[in-house]
């Protein structure tokens, strides 16, 4: 496998401080060396943060979307990235920051595979409204609405975005662990039959039902380069507390990585987010606990397996 590894350390898509530095923490606890450990022959290239100024054509405001124009500029040098990485010939992991980044990451995931990408959305949030349903006008809670082509529509005129064209279909779209959805948000889902997998269904079904059913809906030839936007607060606050919008009664670990081990499996892996993670909320053994987690999801997507049933041959160690 070749990996590429982008750090995003936006922090304007929400109210709390301390998003930004999810990436540091997470690649000082070790990540490249925990990526390597999978396989030695793992090629591995960390790009580096990401860095953007605010563009004059994006300096108008826009209402009820705080800090718009230093999203837009910021997702902006993100797509151009991501693109970049993924044309490279290596799976993107982008490190983030807000989730308002995944604007830019999938964005750039579509502009690299010419629109042939289906999206596994992990959070307990939709990230589904516009400017006109938000409550909070944070915009880490609109990234899905800007890249939906169906809600283009339900959007204003958005200065210094014409470089983001909403060119992904909701149908290859789908949500999996779903569990604090806005009323408006709920609306869409339904009106537009969105694939959406709340917390219920992964009681119902099982999580390991719940992703093949999810990926039969948004690949169903199995020909797609799968983009994974992993929310950490898709996990249960106990696992993952150091985060900005927790949620009790989420996902667990063991859910959270056995979902990351079968789209690995799929061999279809192009791109992974991990967002949310905020070292500046809870204890310090809360952040170990956060960013731990936020690894092992990753170790899971880059062909990590756990060894309950097998084990490495010694040659292998
Ligand atoms: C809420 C919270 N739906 C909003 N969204 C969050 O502000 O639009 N997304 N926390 O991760
Ligand atoms: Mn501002
Ligand atoms: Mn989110
Ligand atoms: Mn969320």
């Amino acid at each position: 496998l070749k990996v590429g590894i982008l750090g995003i350390p936006f922090d304007k898509g929400q109210p709390r401080i301390g998003v930004g530095n999810g990436p540091r923490f997470i690649r000082d606890a070790g990540l490249i060396k925990r990526i390597q450990s999978i396989d030695k022959n793992m090629d591995i290239k960390d790009y580096g943060d990401v860095s953007y100024t605010v563009s004059k054509d994006v300096s108008e405001e826009v209402e009820n979307m705080r800090e718009y124009e230093h999203m837009a500029s910021c997702c902006r040098e993100v797509s151009k990235n991501v693109a970049k990485i993924i044309n490279d010939g290596r799976i993107c992991l982008s490190l983030g920051g807000d989730h308002s980044i995944g604007l830019g990451t999938v964005d750039g995931h579509i502009q690299a595979k010419s629109d042939n990408i289906a999206v596994l959305w992990i959070d307990a949030h939709a990230d589904l409204n516009t400017n006109k349903t938000s409550a909070t006008g944070n915009v880490h809670g609109m990234p899905m609405a800007l890249l939906a082509k169906e809600l283009s529509d339900y959007w204003p005129y958005l200065p210094g975005m014409d470089w983001q064209k909403p060119m992904i279909s909701l149908r290859n779209i789908a949500y999996v662990g779903l569990r604090d959805v806005d009323v408006y948000e709920r609306l869409v889902i339904d009106k537009l039959g969105i694939t959406a997998f709340g917390i219920e269904d992964i009681e119902k079904y099982g999580i390991h039902s719940v992703i093949n059913m999810a990926l039969e809906k948004v690949d169903p030839y199995q020909n797609r380069s799968i983009h994974v936007s992993y929310d950490i607060d898709s996990l249960d606050a106990l696992e993952a507390p150091s985060t900005g919008t927790a949620v009790r009664g989420g996902l667990t670990l063991r859910e959270g990585i056995h979902l990351m081990e079968m789209v690995a499996n799929t061999g279809r892996l192009g791109a992974i987010d991990l967002v949310e993670v905020n070292p500046s909320i809870g204890s310090a053994s809360d952040v170990r606990n956060t960013v731990d987690a936020a690894i092992h999801i990753i170790m899971a997507s880059l062909g990590h397996k756990r060894q309950g049933l097998r084990i490495k041959k010694i040659q292998e160690m």
